[in-house]
């Protein structure tokens, strides 16, 4: 090791100190570290004038252009940490699936997978197949400073609900009619998914993103008896598979208030909470040992600055008690929400929680 890193290897000792860092390890923190989940987007004038003409899946493959607007909340908003911009789905189109991002509607995969023979379409993910991921975090990692950048992914269930259903869904019946009906072939469709889950992960953690977080945004549709038996598994292996690296592993799921325990048992060292549990009780259902990240409903955002901070003060109190907590929304930044807003926000939960 030499003397610029950090115990976990890869990063900057001043990047391994930082207080997201220190907040996701569940160690003392000069304030609460604030980043927004979906901070890079179409909330911002900025993106909005980068992106023009450039379809989405396309710009997650420009290394320059992915640099550019990872940074731009951080330059804004003064965040704690940046998130790598790009989408869940991209490691599935680097694996050659038909997939697309249509605007306004989000991933369009143009044959479903529903049968045995479909699984064969899902190959390993190689680092070589997303050499322009490798490439933009070795750029961000320069720019960044001390900042932390976190790495991501879709989970095995998310994935298999645009998978399966073919694209986004409010009920993921066909995903659903799998885990329940053909119980077999759904477990091994999560199980490849898992694989390449972690693969993608392990090229991030490899090219010097500080955390990771896997992202099961729609996990909440599911009874914790099915969660257990028929998504946890996968999770947990991707979980295991990047444990060895020591880098903070954050869970997120929303509508997930009866999911919690389990998905901080998954094996996560963060678990992020929407904004329908109230941080001290979301404690007491994943229980020791674990920090927690959330949970600003994302629509407060619209009202006055006034209620903004009252309701920012009521998670703030929920959070006292905490091992860690690191601040965030419940779920993303709406794309028509007023960016001030944001700045404001972070500038207020560090003064309200400077130490
Ligand atoms: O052209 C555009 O601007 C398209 C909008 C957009 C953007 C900006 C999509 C399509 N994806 C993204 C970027 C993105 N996706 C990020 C950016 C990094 C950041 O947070 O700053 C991240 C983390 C994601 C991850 C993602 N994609 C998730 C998990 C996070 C979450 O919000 O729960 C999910 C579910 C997706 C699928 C997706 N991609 C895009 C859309 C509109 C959707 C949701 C579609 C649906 O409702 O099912």
């Amino acid at each position: 090791m030499s003397a610029n890193e950090s115990p976990a290897g890869r990063q900057p000792t001043a990047t391994y100190d930082s207080p997201f860092m220190k907040a996701c390890r569940r160690e003392p923190v000069p304030h609460t570290p604030v980043w927004f989940m979906r901070q890079a987007g179409r909330s911002l004038p900025e993106y909005r004038k980068v992106r023009a003409g450039v379809p989405m899946l396309e710009s997650c493959m420009r290394p320059e252009l992915v640099t550019e607007i990872t940074l731009q909340p951080v330059r804004r908003h003064g965040v704690d940490a940046a998130i790598y911009f790009s989408d869940i789905v991209v490691p599935l189109k680097a694996i050659g699936l038909d997939l697309d991002i249509k605007p306004g509607v989000g991933p369009v995969v143009e044959e479903p997978i529903r049968t045995r023979a479909d699984l064969a379409r899902l190959r390993d993910l190689t680092p070589e197949d997303v050499s322009y991921v490798t490439e933009a975090i070795g750029l961000l990692t320069r720019e960044l400073g001390p900042t932390p950048l976190i790495g991501f992914a879709g989970a095995p269930f998310t994935l298999a609900s645009y998978l399966v259903e073919g694209g986004p869904s409010r009920t993921y019946e066909n995903a659903k009619a799998m885990m329940y009906g053909d119980p077999e072939l759904w477990a091994d469709l999560l199980d490849r998914l898992a694989d390449i889950t972690a693969a993608f992960l392990k090229v991030q953690i490899e090219a010097g993103a500080s955390a990771v977080q896997l992202f099961d945004s729609w996990v909440g549709a599911l009874a914790p008896a099915d969660y257990r038996r028929s998504v946890m598994p996968a999770s947990v292996k991707v979980f295991e598979a990047v444990a060895g690296y020591g880098v903070p592993r954050i869970h997120f799921g929303v509508g997930t208030g009866e999911l919690l325990k389990l998905m901080g048992d998954a094996g996560a060292d963060v678990v992020g909470v929407d904004w329908r549990v109230p941080l001290d009780e979301a404690a007491r259902r994943v229980g020791p040992g674990k920090a927690l990240q959330g949970n600003l409903d994302p629509t407060v955002l619209f009202a006055s600055t006034e209620v903004v901070e009252t309701r920012t003060r009521e998670v703030l109190d929920a959070a006292a008690g905490l091992e860690g907590h690191v601040f965030n929304l419940g779920h993303g930044v709406m794309p028509s929400i007023d960016p001030d807003a944001l700045t404001r926000l972070v500038e207020y939960v560090h003064t309200q929680t400077a130490r």
